[in-house]
């Protein structure tokens, strides 16, 4: 067995929820777009299908997209024995897809920084590479869980928006259901409000389906009843992801995750990210600087393919938002929760600058 072929092995002992992995030659991917109704398993042979395959969201969430990247840029060298024009059309066409989840930026930069200096890139380091960054993304999930954890009281509510799961990283509870996974580990009796996160539903498809997989009480709402409930006292901590957090603190998440962050800061309510260090982009001082995607604003005026607005009228869709630091009660990472002053506590995290 090779070593890719065990490290995958291994993964599947954990009993992990992978969202893309590599089998007889190929690449796998669970078909996102159709969940909950089907589990669908796609067959990945060229690089090229799988940029289509993040771009069009067959694949989705910021730590799995960063996986993606890894394993297409492994896709590549094993394709093209290495050959570097190759694996840098490979990483310009990866990197291109989404601009916002800075993980697939930086997992595809570490792997070319890994091989610096060789004519014909050698296969046996991007595979190390790879290995390596699969299992630090496995072990960030579970040290921010624990993390996490310990800020969640026994009877919390704990809201998330969009899906921050296993399917969305890298199998076992990607950033916020870490967080959410380890406190019920520990016997903690929560429960779960997951908004369902308009226009692409993640939270009504995906986090609600995750949740009750792994036995967690969930309770689905629309976005636009958060500030209601958390005004009721039925919300007792926020936890969210984040695509990509600046310097400062500032970070970009799905769409409507700002407006969350507003109601909980009025009823004072501890709203945190939940995200590992190499999420945070210290090249960007702020969130001013953060692109955001804008995708098909057709899903704004549809539903199901279905038409819900007058034909002609004009819609946006941002698909990220940017939630200021003054809003953050916390950035959960792998390394500790880190408190405000959010800029000068982040510097202190040592963490290596890849860019
Ligand atoms: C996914 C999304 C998730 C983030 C954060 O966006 O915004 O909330 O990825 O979660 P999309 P995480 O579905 O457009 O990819 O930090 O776990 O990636």
């Amino acid at each position: 067995m090779s070593s890719i072929e065990q490290l995958v092995q291994n993964f599947k002992d954990q009993q992990l929820l992978l969202p893309i992995w590599f089998e007889k030659g190929a690449l796998k991917l669970i078909n996102q777009i159709e969940l909950p109704h089907k589990e669908e398993i796609l067959t990945i042979q060229e690089v090229d299908d799988l940029a289509e395959a993040i771009r069009n969201m067959t694949i989705r969430g910021s730590g799995a997209i960063g996986i993606a990247g890894a394993w297409g840029m492994y896709l590549a060298a094993l394709k093209s024995g290495g050959a570097r024009e190759e694996m840098h059309r490979a990483a310009k066409l990866l990197k291109s897809t989404r601009p916002t989840a800075i993980n697939l930026m930086k997992t595809i930069d570490e792997i070319m920084n890994s091989v610096n200096g060789f004519e014909k890139l050698p296969l046996d380091r991007i595979e190390a590479k790879v290995i390596e960054i699969l299992e630090r993304q496995l072990q960030f999930e579970h040290a921010l869980g624990s993390n996490g954890a310990d800020l969640i009281e026994d009877g919390d509510t704990v809201l998330t928006h969009c899906h921050s799961g296993a399917l969305a990283g890298s199998g076992y509870g990607g950033r916020a259901l870490s967080v959410i996974r380890k406190a019920h580990e520990l016997g903690k009796n929560i429960r779960v409000i997951a908004c369902e996160t308009r226009p692409y539903l993640q939270g009504a498809r995906i986090t609600a389906y995750e949740l009750q997989k792994f036995g967690i009480p969930v309770t689905l709402i629309t976005d636009n009843m958060s500030g209601y409930f958390m005004s009721q006292g039925m919300v007792q901590k926020v936890v969210v992801g984040s695509d990509r957090v600046a310097a400062n603190g500032d970070l970009a998440n799905k769409i409507g995750t700002y407006m969350h962050a507003l109601a909980a800061k009025k009823h004072e309510i501890p709203f945190y990210t939940a995200t590992s260090s190499h999420t945070i982009d210290f090249c960007l001082q702020s969130g001013a600087g953060i692109e955001v995607e804008y995708r098909d604003a057709q899903e704004v005026t549809t539903l199901n393919g279905k038409r819900l607005a007058p034909k002609g009228v004009e819609a946006l869709y941002p698909s990220f938002d940017i939630t200021p630091n003054a809003y953050l009660s916390g950035i959960i990472t792998e390394k500790g929760v880190i408190a405000e002053p959010f800029a000068i506590n982040l510097q202190k995290l040592n963490i290596q600058v890849v860019h």
